[in-house]
């Protein structure tokens, strides 16, 4: 009998033999880790790797990776992943978060590493929310966006509307740094971009940030249709691709000058 690894083309350094999996079914998280393993694998640098996690239901992947890993707080990923980097410059390091971990308690040191140009990749998992603790409204959850801490919708106009994270870090990033978004809907797209990240630690020796978009059927209480149709709505608002620095900014920069 093949295993389920066999069986499904799973990357050597994804384990999904030692443990049943933690993720609830369908989840997008897991789809994420098999891509980036893919990736991994695909560029032969599972030695060279080591992972920082974030809190959150990303560190369920503590289980399933053959390289090293550390565990950080909720929202200290990056700047253990930066510190890590600085000690161990050969290794090439990725710090793994949810949306919450990025955008909420972590963003300064986000937005410093990416001023910084320090080289390592931050993989941001949007979903909208705090998945692990239950499904909790986050600063990328979409206005009118019901969630467990707001029954009736996202109130915009208290809590602001959709965070754009990876156009907020653009505007401040070093030029060299690449910074995308994709999505679980596109599997190729996510391996291509987070190719084209990790490149840029090794080849440019500079930052880069990949936003995934995810979906969280649990805590969205959605089932498998319901859920890529909620997915397409967010692609709608959070556009995947490279992000660029717009046209506003280059405006308000010559306000400045
Ligand atoms: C300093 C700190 N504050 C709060 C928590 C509680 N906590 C654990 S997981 C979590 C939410 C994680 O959400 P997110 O970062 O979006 O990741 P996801 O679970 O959605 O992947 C929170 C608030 C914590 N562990 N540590
Ligand atoms: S709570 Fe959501 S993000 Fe966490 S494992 Fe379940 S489906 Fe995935």
């Amino acid at each position: 009998m093949k295993l389920p690894d066999e069986k499904f083309g799973m990357p050597a350094c994804f384990n999904v033999k030692s443990k049943p999996s933690l993720f609830c079914p369908g989840c997008g998280e897991s789809m994420i880790l098999k891509h980036l393993g893919a990736v991994i694998d695909n560029e032969k640098i599972q030695s060279k790797i080591t992972l920082a996690i974030d809190i959150g239901c990303t560190l369920l992947s503590w289980d399933y990776y053959n390289f090293d890993i550390i565990q950080t707080h909720h929202g200290r990923s990056v700047p253990t992943a930066v510190g890590y980097k600085m000690a161990r410059d050969k290794r090439i390091v990725i710090a793994l978060m949810g949306d919450g971990g990025a955008y909420a308690i972590g963003l300064q040191s986000l937005l410093h590493a990416a001023f910084r140009n320090d080289p390592i990749l931050a993989i941001v998992i949007n979903n909208t929310e705090y998945s692990m603790t239950g499904g909790q409204m986050a600063p990328t959850s979409l206005p009118d966006e019901i969630t467990s801490t707001s029954p009736l919708g996202k109130n915009a106009s208290i809590f602001g509307p959709a965070f754009h994270g990876p156009e907020l870090v653009r505007q401040i990033a070093n030029p060299k740094a690449f910074i995308a978004r994709s999505s679980v809907s596109n599997p190729i797209m996510m391996e291509t971009i987070i190719t084209k990240a990790l490149k840029n630690q090794i080849t440019n020796k500079s930052f880069s940030m990949v936003e995934i978009l995810s979906i969280c059927p649990t805590n969205w209480k959605m089932n498998a249709a319901e859920s890529f149709e909620f997915l397409a709505k967010l692609e709608k608002v959070y556009p995947v691709g490279e992000i660029i620095k717009n046209k506003s900014d280059k405006d308000s920069k010559s306000i400045s000058e």
